[in-house]
This record gives C-alpha cells, structure tokens and sequence, in this order.
C-alpha cells in the first residue's frame, strides 16, 4: 500500500498551515504554498468536501482545506478571500448549501478563480444549492460543478486541469491518472459479489 506523509505547508508569513494535504512519498512538491484553498460553509460539508481533497492528495497537489461561513463567520470570509491571493493560493474551491452565498460573495472578494460546489441538502436535495451557486449575476463568474461527491472530485479535476497548463509534470500525474479511469472500465458488464 502506497505509503503518505502530511506537508506541511509554509505560508509566505512563516506560520505554519493545518489541513494541509497528504501526498504520496514520491511525488515532490513544487511550492511551499498550497496552491488550491477549499473552503466549506460548515462541517457538515466536510464529508462531501473530502472528496476534493481525496482527488487533490492522488494528484500530488497541496492544499488548505478551512470552514469558512457566509451567514455565520461573514468577517472570516472576508478576512480569507480578501488575503487569499497575497497569501499563495491560486484557485479557491467553495462548498455550500442551502442558501449558499459563500462561493459567490468569495469570488466578488478576489480575482482567484472560484470554482463552487453545491452540497446535497436535506430539505430540497441540493436544488437550492445549485441555484444559489450557479445563477451569478453577469460580472462575478463562479465556475459551477455537479450537485455533491461529483461536484468535489470534479471541483479538483478542474483545479488540477488549470495548474497542469505552467506545470507540466501535474500533467503527466493528471493524464496518467485520466488513463487509469480509463483501463478501468471494463468492455462487458459482470456480476459483482
Ligand atoms: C451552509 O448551510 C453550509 O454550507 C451547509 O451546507 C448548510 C447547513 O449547515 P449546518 O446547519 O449543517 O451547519 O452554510
């Protein structure tokens, strides 16, 4: 089994950043910094956020994951969105649900690329989300993905995708890793046990 060690990512300021993502021993880090935040409204997004970091860690890509709540910690968003791009990161992933105005109000907060993902919520299945997320008035883009684990593994697929265009051995890792989807399908459905 493929062994992982947790990086630990240095801020331009020296401190030292939690959350940070696990990456196989043999892939190398080209930057201190994580490239990629992903930030959640609450920790009830965390199960589904996961599924971002999951697919980052398979790709050798740090990042910083933080709960970050629009209606509950709205100087905290503020506070994170406005310092993000001083502070190294290069695409912000946002999940939320509900009435989910966090990755809308962060992209109106930084020129980052945001990329947001609704999250399944109890009451109307993550309609709400995707409606809340995806219908950005012309000016503030957010990029949308699916509703749930889709949408997180995705939301990193995509972030992996524009960080392979200045970083040609991420993208051996993502063509790689798209080659392995691929030889694992097989021709002809079969019984599973
Ligand atoms: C949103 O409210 C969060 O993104 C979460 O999906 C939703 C419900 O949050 P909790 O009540 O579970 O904390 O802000």
């Amino acid at each position: 089994m493929e062994q992982n060690r947790i990086v630990h990512i240095v801020s331009p300021k020296g401190k030292p950043q939690e959350n940070c993502g696990l990456v196989p021993d043999d892939l190398k880090i080209s930057s201190m910094t994580a490239p990629v935040a992903i930030i959640m409204g609450s920790q009830s997004d965390w199960a589904t956020m996961k599924n971002a970091t999951d697919t980052l860690t398979a790709l050798g890509i740090a990042y910083e994951a933080r709960i970050v709540s629009a209606h509950r910690t709205p100087e905290r968003l503020y506070a994170f969105a406005k310092s993000a791009k001083a502070e190294g990161f290069r695409i912000i992933i946002a999940g939320a649900g509900g009435a989910a105005h966090l990755p809308g109000m962060t992209a109106a907060l930084t020129e980052l690329p945001v990329f947001g993902v609704p999250i399944e919520s109890k009451a109307l299945s993550g309609v709400d989300s995707l409606y809340s997320i995806v219908q950005m008035p012309a000016g503030i883009p957010v990029g949308t993905l699916a509703i749930g684990k889709a949408g997180a593994v995705n939301a990193a697929l995509l972030a992996a995708s524009v960080l392979a265009l200045n970083d040609a051995a991420l993208a051996e890792r993502l063509a790689a890793w798209r080659t392995k989807q691929t030889d694992a399908v097989n021709e002809r459905p079969e019984d599973q046990a």
